[in-house]
């Protein structure tokens, strides 16, 4: 699956409001060993800045609204996530940048592994030598 996917969920609504499902399994392509979530993130703040060798993630917009940047050392793309009934993949060697943020905004991230900084590239240069290196 391609970073920027997006990954619909089941939504049930009724008069009451609206129910969305994640089922390990079925709607997300990776076993989820790690839930993370974004929130109270001042206005005009920007997060990420990384890519990541193995991680796979999908990230969903709970509350509110923010942009997802993705870069694959060749083009880059903006993704706006406004809706909690769908999330967009993210897998590895792919550079994000998230901005934007609406006030109220909570972002959940749903991935593969546990927090482990050794798979991080923090560093753009360094992301751009990596990929050229795996190519
Ligand atoms: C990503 C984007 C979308 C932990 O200790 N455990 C965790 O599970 C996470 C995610 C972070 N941390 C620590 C590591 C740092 O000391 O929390 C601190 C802030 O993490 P970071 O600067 O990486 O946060 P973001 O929002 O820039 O990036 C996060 C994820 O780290 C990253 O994988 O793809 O959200």
């Amino acid at each position: 699956m391609k970073s920027g996917y997006k990954i619909e969920f089941p939504k049930i609504t009724d008069s009451r409001g609206n129910l969305s499902f994640i089922e390990g399994g079925h709607h997300i392509p990776f076993h989820i060993k790690r839930v993370y979530y974004l929130y109270d993130v001042p206005g005009g703040a920007e997060r990420g800045g990384h890519s990541h060798k193995e991680l796979q993630q999908v990230v969903i917009a709970m509350s509110g609204s923010f942009d997802l940047i993705l870069d694959d050392g060749t083009s880059r793309i903006t993704v706006s996530l406004n809706r909690s009934h769908y999330g967009i993949y993210l897998g590895p060697n792919t550079w994000r940048e998230m901005d934007n943020f609406s006030s109220g905004a909570v972002c959940l991230v749903l991935a593969s592994e546990n927090y482990i900084e050794s798979d991080y590239i923090r560093d753009y240069n360094g992301f751009l030598e990596y990929i050229a290196g795996i190519k």
